[in-house]
């Protein structure tokens, strides 16, 4: 029973180490070291090769190793394989360490203190209450739900959008289309924490934005694909969206010279708000695997109709 891991090498070696230690048993590769591949039953990985069925005739369980599943071709892998993405406590914590910074250097004007210092100036900004503050939490999964309690323990006043729409003690909670114009009306501060979907794909766009409260600012730590980032450019030139954290973006890295670089309303971080700590996911990725052996409902199983 071997489990083939194809992700970054570098962690890939801490993964070995822990497993070694927490499932001896579990024969562990790191691509491209792959042994005799029909022995290969787990596959864990960011991107899979093209030919994944083919290649390994025995595989049962594909795990992705981040919590989104977009990057995967779904149409590729064998109908009935199981996919689960990555549901583990550290990439909920560094995920809501990441939202709650940008929300609060948002809140607290860091973007026009830094540009204020470049240029040696003194200049104070009114401060503002948390609890005046509107934070909007577009996606109420694993990560939206978790960014949405912290950020309420700052003061601030909380809401988020799902589909279905989910209850989070003193969150206000909004669902679907028909919903989302209200949701925005009353957003000062916007975060993206959706899936990317045919559904969510480009949804940040000229439209959306001009339903937020003129100067209202945007975090997007979900997919540069939820962003029109054309339309950004121009909201941020009307001043109808005031400033941008930016994790993600498309392509990444931007192309050289992308205004978006030099923004001087834009913060943007390398696609680290979350990583996956081994430390924490291996004991998902092994409970996962017994309850594959069980027959129980595995954690993170992915509908691959909805897309996440
Ligand atoms: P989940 O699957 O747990 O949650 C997704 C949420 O989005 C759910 O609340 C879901 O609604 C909602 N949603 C999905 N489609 C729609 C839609 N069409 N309309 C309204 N709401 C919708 O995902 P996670 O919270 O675990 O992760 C979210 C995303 O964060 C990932 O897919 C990934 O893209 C991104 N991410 C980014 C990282 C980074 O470092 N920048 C790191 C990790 C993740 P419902 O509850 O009704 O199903
Ligand atoms: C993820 C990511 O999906 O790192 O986990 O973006």
């Amino acid at each position: 029973m071997a489990l083939l891991y194809k992700s970054d090498p570098a962690r890939g070696a801490e993964w070995a180490r822990i497993l070694a230690e927490k499932a001896p048993e579990l024969s562990f590769r790191i691509w491209p070291e792959i042994g005799d591949p029909s022995e290969i039953r787990y596959f864990f990985a960011w991107m899979p090769p093209d030919d994944l069925a083919t290649r390994f005739p025995n595989l049962e369980l594909m795990m992705s190793a981040g919590a989104g599943v977009d990057h995967l071709d779904l149409s590729k892998l064998p109908p009935d394989l199981p996919v689960v993405r990555m549901v583990e406590p550290g990439i909920v914590d560094s995920m809501v360490e990441f939202v709650s910074m940008s929300v609060l250097a948002l809140h607290r004007d860091l973007i026009d203190y830094v540009a204020q210092q470049r240029e040696e100036v003194w200049k104070q900004i009114r401060v503002r209450p948390a609890a005046t503050r509107r934070v909007g939490v577009l996606g109420l999964g694993m990560l939206g739900e978790a960014c949405c309690r912290k950020l309420t323990g700052f003061g601030f006043q909380v809401a988020g959008w799902s589909r279905s729409g989910r209850e989070i003690e003193g969150v206000a909670s909004y669902a679907g289309a028909d919903e989302l114009p209200e949701f925005l009306a009353r957003t000062d501060i916007l975060v993206c924490l959706l899936p990317l979907t045919d559904e969510t794909r480009g949804m940040l766009d000229a439209e959306l934005f001009a339903q937020l409260p003129k100067g209202a600012k945007l975090v997007n730590t979900g997919r540069g694909a939820h962003l029109d980032q054309d339309a950004l450019l121009a909201a941020l030139d009307s001043g109808q969206i005031s400033a941008a954290v930016l994790d993600v973006v498309t392509p990444e890295p931007l192309t050289p010279g992308h205004p978006l670089w030099s923004h001087a309303r834009v913060l943007m971080t390398p696609h680290i708000a979350s990583m996956t700590q081994p430390e924490t996911a291996v004991e998902v990725v092994l409970e996962n695997l017994r309850r594959h052996q069980t027959g129980e409902p595995l954690i993170g199983l992915i509908d691959r109709k909805r897309g996440y």
